[in-house]
Parts: structure tokens; sequence; C-alpha cells
């Protein structure tokens, strides 16, 4: 799935408008990532998951840096992605299934974050860059 100049435009663009809610947004995903698919609590039984966390704020604020990075090098999203590819793939083992649902978590929170900015051209070009970071986390997996 390949994004097109438009879709670049329409990603780095919104991404901008959200620069005052970056500490909090990655937070927002998770929690609902955890309160939606509870069975990816499996993943972090050494975190508190209670909503709204220290810990869940903490580590999606880094999740969010992840996907920021992504968004900077929309050319190459592999680059920046490449450590974290092998973190989850190696060291992680998180079934990639749970990559889409990080990715619809992060629509929710998008959407509920842009409101009427985040057009049907908004989501669709969201769309296409969670399936390339879904794609780039799960393709070392043997
Ligand atoms: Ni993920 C650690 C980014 C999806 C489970 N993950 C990280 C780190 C980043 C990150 C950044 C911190 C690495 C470090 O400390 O060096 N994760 C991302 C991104 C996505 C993603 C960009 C998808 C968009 N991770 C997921 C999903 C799960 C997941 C869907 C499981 C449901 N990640 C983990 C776990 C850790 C982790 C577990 C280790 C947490 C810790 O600190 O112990």
């Amino acid at each position: 799935m390949v994004l097109t100049a438009e879709d670049r435009k329409l990603i780095q663009a919104s991404w901008g408008k959200l620069s005052s809610e970056m500490d909090n947004l990655g937070g927002e995903a998770l929690t609902r990532l955890f309160q939606a698919h509870p069975q990816t609590k499996t993943y972090f039984p050494h975190f508190d998951l209670s909503p709204g966390s220290n810990d869940i704020h903490r580590h999606g604020q880094k999740v969010f840096k992840a996907l920021d990075g992504a968004v900077k090098h929309l050319d190459n999203i592999r680059g920046p992605l490449a450590e974290l590819s092998d973190l989850h793939a190696y060291n992680l083992r998180v079934d990639p299934i749970n990559f889409k649902l990080l990715g619809k978590c992060f629509h929710v929170t998008l959407a509920s974050s842009l409101r009427a900015d985040y057009t049907c051209q908004t989501y669709l070009a969201f769309d296409k860059l969670f399936y390339e970071v879904a794609d780039v986390l799960s393709e070392k997996y043997r």
C-alpha cells in the first residue's frame, strides 16, 4: 500500500495540529487498546494498566515518538523503525495481529482529537501508514 504525495501531505498536516497533545495521545491509544482488547494486556504483566496510569502514559510517549519518527520519514519508515522491528520480533514476540488492533485504537484517538478534520481522506492516509508500520514491525518474524 503506497502512500501518495497527497496522503503524506494529509498525515503531516494532521500531525502538526496534534503537537500540543503529543505527550498524551500514545497513552490514550494504549488505554483504548487495553480496554477494547483486554487480551493485549498479557504482554504487560509488569505494568500498572489501570486507565491513565504512569506506566501507560510513559509507554504511550515512547510509542508515539516511534510513530513521530515514521511520520518524519514517510519516504522510508523502515529506517527509523528498524530497531523496533527487531525488538518486537526477536525479543517481545508480540503476535502481529496486535499491531492492527493498536492501529484501530490510534484511529479512534486521532479522530477524537481532530474531529471534523479527520476526514475520510485523512483516515485513509493514516490507515495506510498504520498498515505499513505494522508490516515493518512484523517482517522479521520467523
Ligand atoms: Ni511496542 C516496547 C513501539 C505495538 C508490546 N514498543 C516498545 C517500545 C516502543 C514500541 C518505542 C520501547 C522500546 C524500548 O524501550 O527500546 N509498539 C511500538 C509501536 C507499535 C507497537 C510503534 C505499533 C504501532 N507493542 C505494540 C503492540 C504490543 C507491544 C501492539 C502488544 C500488544 N512494546 C510491547 C512491549 C514492549 C514494547 C511488551 C516492552 C515494554 C517494556 O518497557 O517492558
